[in-house]
């Protein structure tokens, strides 16, 4: 009897000791497992006369109840614990700072940056952005822009053609973005005022020059637009974009089958060890071609050239970043390395503005 009593206190006094679910779980084991010390004082049960069976059984028994019971309650409070527990230790503090994310540590690609410097510039002038497919036709890229059939542009190791479809037409990628403003002047009314800046291919790869490029074009279509219109445009962009309050411009004579006159433009500028300094100095730097849009691609493009006059421009936006900002090699624009992207990149947050100065 007093045996019975000191193995029940001394395996509730162990339940309450257990500090964790594991402990009671082997506390439970070396009680009422196989061989367990309750399970022992059962199996003692077979070699009893049936009375001494009846009153010993049920005293065992009765404590094993006990015993199981006070088991189950402790496994509920080490339950509630060890949530308790778990609750504490992974809270989140919302209020705290976020980490280092994309947001900060992250950093936008210069020719990026410089498109949206582009679009700012434009956009304050009254300009809309159109986009339009890389891959386009050879009648948007080359035949309503006025190429002739044999433009050495047409061949196959300026352009990237794709197969012939079954109709003989072929598809490429497009050279430049004017196949955009195509689509414009075939879409919308004038008065049109668009730049499309976007990705352009040819089949040219050297220390200056990479397959895939970027530029940007503008088109103005309106009655009565002229040359006076288009060199105030390209005083006020290059001002803008290079951030100087002046800039001697020089338009040279040049030709492009899409413009008639065509004209190519260079800024005045200083190099000095290696820098280059605009707005200054006694240098000439060719940065953009343009003209009045010629006649034929008017017509081509469902305008009569009797009602409508426009005039467009188109330039390079790597070769603007790299003189804007000090680049010097071309083909690190598009290797994607991180640690050149952390030198030459900009912070997301700092977007261009006019009024904050562009390069923030
Ligand atoms: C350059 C020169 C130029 C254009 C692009 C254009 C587009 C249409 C009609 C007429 Cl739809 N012209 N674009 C005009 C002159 C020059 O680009 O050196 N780009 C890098």
């Amino acid at each position: 009897m007093s045996d019975l009593i000191a193995l029940e206190t001394e395996s509730l006094k162990a339940i309450a000791a257990a500090a964790d679910e594991a402990a009671l779980e082997n506390v439970r084991v070396n009680a009422l497992g196989k061989k367990g010390t309750i399970s022992a004082l059962l199996s003692t049960l077979g070699k009893m006369s049936p009375d001494e069976r009846k009153a010993e059984g049920a005293k065992i028994n009765l404590l094993k109840e006990h015993v199981t019971e006070a088991l189950v309650q402790r496994k509920a409070v080490l339950k509630n614990m060890a949530l308790e527990h778990r609750l504490k230790s992974e809270t989140i503090d919302i209020s705290l700072p976020p980490r280092d994310s994309s947001l900060t540590t992250g950093r936008v690609h210069p020719i990026s940056q410089v498109m949206d410097e582009l679009t700012t510039i434009f956009a304050d002038m009254g300009f809309s952005i159109a986009e339009g497919p890389d891959v386009e036709t050879d009648d948007f890229n080359f035949t309503r822009l006025n190429f002739p059939p044999g433009h050495p542009a047409r061949e196959m190791h300026d352009t990237f053609f794709f197969n012939p479809a079954a109709d003989g037409t072929r598809k490429l990628l497009r050279t430049h973005t004017s196949p955009v403003q195509v689509r414009t002047m075939l879409s919308q009314k004038p008065p049109i005022r668009v730049i499309c800046p976007g990705r352009t291919y040819r089949c040219d790869s050297d220390q200056t020059h990479t397959p895939m490029f970027h530029q940007v074009e503008g088109l103005v279509i309106e009655k009565g637009a002229h040359l006076g219109h288009l060199k105030w445009i390209l005083q006020e962009f290059c001002k803008a974009f290079f951030e100087v309050p002046s800039v001697n411009m020089q338009f040279r004579p040049s030709f492009f089958p899409f413009t008639e006159p065509s004209v190519e433009v260079d800024i005045q500028c200083s190099r000095k060890g290696g820098e280059i300094r605009f707005g200054e100095g006694t240098d000439w730097l060719e940065i953009l071609g343009c003209g009045m849009v010629h006649p034929n691609v008017l017509r081509n493009c469902g305008l009569d050239p009797e009602e409508y006059t426009g005039f467009a421009w188109g330039m390079g936006i790597d070769r603007l970043a790299m003189l804007k900002y000090g680049i010097s090699d071309l083909r690190q624009m598009f290797e994607g390395d991180v640690r050149w992207l952390s030198h030459y990149g900009f912070k997301p947050l700092e977007t261009p503005t006019l009024a904050g100065g562009l390069s923030g």
